[in-house]
């Protein structure tokens, strides 16, 4: 267990860190690729210390970003070579993917070709809670980083959750990091060296990007290189195969078979409770995030904290006053009696059928859709149960999950181009107890900037369009 005066209280590692760097750098070539949040957080960092760099994106328009601070140029349209040859040094971001032939090329030739947590890594010794998983990963962040700070540590969150982490770093080393992790980001960081480290689940996601479902495990097993500590669901036989062959010490948790297990949940006067090595730490009644997937997060959530020495019974409060993230299954609208639930950072099968799992009690309309990433929509079958009323489905990829899912004997499937149209068009039947549950299952980009502005699309047009 990492104690508090084994933590890296306001040391000063990292500017000693940043000097080596610049030492290092400062006659290289260094190429930015993508010109997003990850890249702009790097061009930032390189130019607070006087690195030279170019930005390239392969968007069409030329655009040049201003900041309060600072104005950066970026190169767009289609990649052009002679930038990753002349190039020393390449930081790529999540979103583009290391096959590219260019960067491939520059792999090959044995250059430095990292993201930015490979950087961010190289600038700190301060203990990496280090979190990745199909589903799950920003709760479980959020969580770990409430509970330990409301514990009086210091504990900045940040990665693949929106803050990119060279944003994190300040001349003063915190006590910890919280870091949610994407399969991209783990690609390109060799060097996470995470204190303590977690797979939350694994089911398909980006299989636009990755060769197979392999594949992509294998990126995500890039969290365990040389941690210390693992966090291990035993619910989910693909992570427990991830793991299998790492022999350091592990912190198992789960809800199906207890025995031998760290945290799990078990009857204590009655009633459910968490329990921590046979004993019972908080009572289910206190959590507040519904349905199974969210037990098995706060199960996580209660293992990775259990690596550092601070009294688990206390996290109850903080616990118990989170409601959710927005954008995960939460209820908009109770307007005459139909429940209409907003889940757009569902972007994948495995978070739509942990909804459907949780509303396997209530008469339900689905709407579903948008860019289906390669993911097979026969996975999502086992879950349409017969309490569907209705399944609704629009976006790009409309007609390929419509095909696939209409082979489920007496349900009833509907096409449509827009997400405004699919809730126009369940308006007249919903009555009274039924629930309309927005989960798409897929990527936001078609029609929308990102799950966040479809989520408040969905909210918009609901309050807007459907009658008191
Ligand atoms: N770009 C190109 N060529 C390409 C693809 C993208 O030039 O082939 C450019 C785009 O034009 C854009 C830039 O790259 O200008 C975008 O970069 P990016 O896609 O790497 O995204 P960022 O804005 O840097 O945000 C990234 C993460 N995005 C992705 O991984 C796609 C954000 O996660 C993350 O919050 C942020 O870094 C900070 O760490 C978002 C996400 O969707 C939320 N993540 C995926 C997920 O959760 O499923 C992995
Ligand atoms: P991530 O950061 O991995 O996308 P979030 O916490 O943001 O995870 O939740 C994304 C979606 O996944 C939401 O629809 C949420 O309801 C669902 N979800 C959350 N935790 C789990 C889990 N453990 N298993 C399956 N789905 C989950």
């Amino acid at each position: 267990m990492l104690a508090r005066n084994n933590l890296n209280l306001g040391s000063n590692k990292t500017e000693v860190k940043i000097s080596d760097l610049k030492l290092q750098w400062k006659d290289k070539a260094i190429l930015i690729v993508g010109g997003g949040v990850t890249g702009l957080s790097c061009a930032r960092f390189l130019k607070k210390h006087g690195l030279d760099f170019v930005i390239v994106d392969s968007r069409s328009s030329v655009i040049s970003i201003t900041d309060i601070q600072n104005k950066f140029e970026i190169i767009c349209g289609e990649f052009q070579e002679h930038y990753f040859t002349n190039a020393d040094i390449l930081i790529v971001s999540p979103g583009i993917s290391i096959k590219h032939p260019y960067i491939q090329a520059a792999i090959q030739q044995k250059k430095q070709v990292i993201g930015d947590v490979a950087l961010f890594c190289t600038l700190t010794d301060a203990p990496i809670i280090a979190i990745t998983g199909s589903n799950g990963k920003s709760t479980v962040t959020t969580l770990v980083g409430e509970i330990l700070n409301s514990a009086g540590l210091e504990a900045r969150v940040g990665g693949n959750i929106g803050v990119p982490c060279l944003e994190l770093l300040t001349d003063n080393e915190p006590d910890c990091y919280v870091l949610e992790l994407s399969s991209f980001q783990l690609e390109t960081t060799p060097n996470l060296d995470a204190y303590v480290s977690v797979v939350l689940n694994l089911s398909e996601d980006h299989m636009d990007r990755y060769d197979s479902f392999l594949d992509y495990c294998n990126a995500k097993k890039k969290i365990f290189k040389n941690t210390q500590n693992i966090v291990v669901n035993t619910d989910d036989q693909r992570t427990v195969e991830l793991t299998e062959s790492i022999n350091i010490n592990k912190i198992t948790f789960g809800l199906e078979n207890k025995t031998g297990l760290n945290f799990y949940l078990d009857t204590h006067n009655g009633v459910e409770w968490v329990f921590h090595n046979g004993k019972p730490l908080i009572s289910i009644s206190n959590i507040k995030i519904a349905g199974q997937h969210n037990k098995l997060n706060i199960l996580a959530v209660l293992s990775l904290c259990s690596v550092f020495d601070i009294e688990l019974g206390k996290t109850e409060k903080v616990i118990s006053q989170f409601t959710g993230l927005e954008h995960r299954s939460q209820v908009i609208s109770t307007k005459k009696g139909v429940r209409w639930v907003n889940d757009s950072k569902a972007t994948n099968i495995g978070a739509t059928s942990a909804a459907l799992k949780g509303f396997s009690d209530y008469p339900l309309y689905l709407i579903l859709g948008g860019q289906s990433k390669g993911q097979n929509f026969m996975e999502l079958v086992p879950f349409i149960t017969k309490n569907i009323k209705q399944i609704i489905v629009y976006g790009e990829d409309a007609e390929l999950i419509f095909n696939t899912i209409r082979s489920v004997p007496e349900l009833s499937v509907t096409k449509v181009q827009t997400l405004e149209e699919a809730i126009k068009f369940i308006e007249p039947y919903v009555i009274r107890g039924d629930v309309v549950l927005f989960s798409p299952a897929c990527a936001s980009f078609d029609q929308f900037d990102n799950y966040v502005h479809r989520g408040q699309s969905f909210i918009s047009i609901v309050q807007d369009s459907v009658e008191v």
